[in-house]
């Protein structure tokens, strides 16, 4: 039986690696985004037949219910919802960190994510299928600068988990995936454009690739319907964790 994806973010990064996994394995895939060219070279590359292009604002919760309404047969029926479209915006100290960004971060990554998830329950509940939220170690791990980015990707493993209680008896599996430093656009996102930042940060790391999220969520979406991947967080290996700072008065 083929079966269905929808997924947010999948214009560039994580989620068009995942659109790639799954559509070349045979899946139905809602790709969501708001670059409707970007969309539409998914189309081209694996047809209409397997690739339905959703293009809206995902904090615009009027156009999403317009993409979801507007889905065509064969693509209404969704097994396995990504929520993935997200980003952080500044590394700046909270107390000099721009409102507007904040809201914007608070915006996409938590009200968008919910609302999402919220209008798609019923059907995921009668088809048995499973959510993958794409959360953080910035969920798990405070640096300084990650201020309000890291505290929505903590409401996104939270969130999972708290939707796992409440979906429990339904089948729906529900997974928190927590990446640790990946080359996408998320850093040229972040820095409003800045190349050369991205390039020094991603430089000698081999961080994660988006393939690699891909895999992984290609994974956990296709264990026995009997397990339940709860949380998975993943790092490069060229990546760990630092001690505490301390702050010594002169
Ligand atoms: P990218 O910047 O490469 O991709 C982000 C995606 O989110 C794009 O497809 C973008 O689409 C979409 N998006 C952003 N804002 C909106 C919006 N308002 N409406 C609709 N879509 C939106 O970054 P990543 O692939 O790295 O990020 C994917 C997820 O992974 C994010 O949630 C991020 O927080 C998380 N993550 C990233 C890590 C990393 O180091 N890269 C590590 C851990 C988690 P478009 O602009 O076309 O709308
Ligand atoms: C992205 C990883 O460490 O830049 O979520 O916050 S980090």
């Amino acid at each position: 039986m083929t079966r269905t994806l929808l997924i947010t973010g999948a214009t560039a990064g994580f989620g068009r690696a995942t659109v790639e996994r799954f559509a070349s394995a045979g899946w139905r895939v809602v790709a969501c985004g708001r670059r409707a060219d970007r969309l539409q070279a998914l189309v081209d590359a694996y047809g209409p037949e397997r690739l339905h292009p959703a293009a809206f604002d995902i904090r615009d919760a009027d156009a999403m219910d317009a993409a979801l309404d507007a889905l065509p047969e064969g693509f209404r029926d969704i097994d396995v919802l990504v929520n993935n479209a997200g980003l952080a915006l500044g590394t700046a100290p909270a107390q000099r960190a721009d409102l507007m960004q904040w809201r914007q971060m608070i915006d996409t990554n938590i009200t968008a994510l919910a609302t999402l998830t919220h209008r798609l329950l019923p059907t995921l509940i009668a088809r048995r299928g499973a959510i993958l939220n794409v959360s953080s170690i910035a969920a798990n791990w405070p640096y300084p600068g990650g201020n309000v980015y890291g505290g929505t990707k903590a409401f996104v493993t939270q969130f999972s988990l708290g939707l796992r209680s409440d979906l429990h008896g339904t089948g729906v599996r529900v997974t928190s995936i927590e990446p640790g430093m990946a080359e996408t656009e998320f850093t040229l996102v972040r820095t409003g454009g800045d190349q050369a930042a991205s390039d020094a940060l991603y430089a000698g790391a081999h961080p994660i690739t988006p393939a690699d999220i891909a895999e992984t969520l290609w994974w956990v979406a296709n264990l026995p319907p009997h397990l339940n991947v709860n949380r998975l967080e993943v790092m490069p290996v060229s990546q760990s964790l630092a001690g505490f700072q301390i702050h010594r008065e002169a």
